[in-house]
């Protein structure tokens, strides 16, 4: 059994969009996600979810917003009940929390010249609360949501004037919390623009005059120059602290051994890994170059990019995994909607409920092909099971849940007995909270249950699960007990 290093940062991952609620509260403002209708499975069309949230769905609850069901808005209240949450996170053990900061919060617009005392304050208070228990926030700044304002007028990351108010913002939280926050995350997943492009930009694809490539990699583009210029910041006023990039993880598999299906799965994995080679060797790879060449991708690049990227690199390197993903040459063949990508069925593996491929030991692979491409120290910063849980007797007996963080962990350990250098685990959703893909509270991935439904009703009182006294004994153990 593979004795995990000391100070290894066991813990749980959350997102203010997801989590937070009081979004009518302490002077934020609206963010995009705040216009994200819940809809009802059986009205869903073709799987219809989040990722496919365009003009005309947004504009109609922008219009009449009353008359939606608007999880995001809601989260699973961590904004009154940031203490009892943070006392449950202790009772498990967590050495680090990761959680984001709502950037409309702190600039409700992101116009103001000045912040929102009152959203530095509440951050200032549940870090306080974390450390008052030995407890290190891990902070992303921006996990999706961006103010309202910033899609309606600008479209989002389409446009380049997002990084001025970007950076005002970024600026803002490391002057701010640079002695109370040591681990930052600069974006979530960046790569996820790709297919969720309204959610990770705030843009509506139907509103730019690229074609839909060319305006997501425009976005990203502008993502990319803010985040090197916010890591540059962040080097000069907090030397102290730890700037990491993230992806969503795609780790994928040739459908054969035909060649054509692992060219496709290598062009897969360069364009995953573009955004790493980007933000930790400062560069734009040669192979992300010729992809937007063949495919008709055309990006207005910001004067003096070269100098800013290689200027802001990462000490390391955080991604989420949930599943791998099959896929064939052909690119009619794509069968099961995945996450982010469509994958084709594993035959190997046993999906969840959302046809997501279970694969332990894919975390492995992916784990050491991630060091041994770049060297650098990895963060999982999310992984778990999204499940439909059931509350009985003040409980839920998830064992499902329990056997699927083990066998993750179990392949961990073996990546770093074969070398791989890992900071930390943050299972995702380690509290319920409302799903991104569906906007939804049925798909459920906590230690800890929270009694809210799809519509708001319930208690929102707080539960543990079995999962809950498992991993509490994991960290204890410091991954002995498993
Ligand atoms: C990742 C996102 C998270 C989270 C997770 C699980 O892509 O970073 O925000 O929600 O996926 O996805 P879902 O909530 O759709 O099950």
């Amino acid at each position: 059994m593979y004795q995990f290093p000391e100070g290894f940062l066991w813990g749980g991952a959350t997102a203010s969009a997801q989590y937070e609620g009081g979004f009518d509260e302490g002077g934020r403002g609206r963010s995009q996600l705040d216009y994200i209708d819940f809809i009802p499975p059986q009205q869903r069309v073709d799987d219809q979810c989040t990722d496919d949230v365009s003009d005309k769905r947004f504009q109609a609850v922008r219009k009449d917003e009353a008359s939606y069901n608007l999880p995001y808005r809601r989260g699973a209240d961590f904004y009154h009940r940031y203490k009892e949450d943070i006392a449950l996170f202790a009772e498990m053990g967590f050495k680090v929390f990761r959680m984001s900061i709502s950037w409309a919060r702190i600039f409700p617009t992101g116009y103001e010249d000045r912040p929102n005392e009152e959203g530095l304050k509440f951050y200032h208070d549940v870090f306080d609360e974390l450390h008052k228990y030995g407890i290190e926030p891990l902070v992303t700044m921006i996990h999706y949501e961006n103010p309202l304002a910033l899609t309606e007028d600008l479209n989002g990351w389409e446009s380049p004037e997002m990084i001025r108010l970007f950076l005002k913002y970024t600026k803002t939280l490391i002057d701010e919390y640079k002695d109370k926050v040591k681990y930052w995350i600069v974006f979530n997943e960046l790569n996820a623009t790709l297919c969720t492009p309204f959610v990770s930009s705030g843009m509506l694809v139907e509103r730019s005059e690229k074609n839909f490539l060319s305006a997501c990699h425009q976005a990203l583009h502008h993502q990319l120059v803010a985040s090197a210029l916010t890591v540059r910041y962040m080097r000069e006023v907090a030397p102290h602290c730890m700037v990491g990039s993230m992806i969503a993880r795609l780790e994928c598999y040739a459908e054969t051994c035909d060649p054509a299906d692992e060219l496709a799965v290598l062009t897969e994995d360069q364009i995953n890994c573009s955004f790493y080679d980007i933000t930790a060797r400062g560069y734009y790879p040669k192979s992300l170059l010729n992809y937007f060449d063949k495919n008709d991708i055309r990006l207005d690049f910001v004067d003096g990019y070269e100098e800013i990227l290689k200027a802001g690199t990462v000490d390391y390197l955080a991604f989420s995994y949930y599943m791998t993903y099959v896929i064939s040459g052909d690119p009619k063949r794509a069968e099961n909607p995945g996450n982010l990508v469509k994958s084709l069925k594993n035959p190997y593996l046993k999906q969840n409920e959302w046809g997501w491929g279970i694969d332990p030991a894919g975390l492995r692979i992916t784990l050491n092909r991630l060091y041994d491409k770049y060297r650098l120290p990895l963060f999982i910063v999310e992984n778990g099971l999204g499940a439909v849980d059931r509350l009985e007797d003040g409980t839920v007996h998830d064992d499902y849940r329990i056997d699927y963080l083990r066998r993750h962990i179990m392949e961990m350990g073996k990546a770093m007995e074969d070398g791989v250098e890992l900071l930390g685990y943050t299972p995702w959703g380690c509290i319920d909270l409302c799903s991104a893909s569906f906007a939804d509270m049925t798909k459920r991935y906590g230690f800890i249950y929270v009694d809210a439904d799809d519509y708001g009703n319930g208690t929102y009182d707080r539960y543990r699960k079995d999962s809950f006294y498992w991993y509490q004994k994991v960290i204890i153990s410091n991954g002995e007990v498993l």
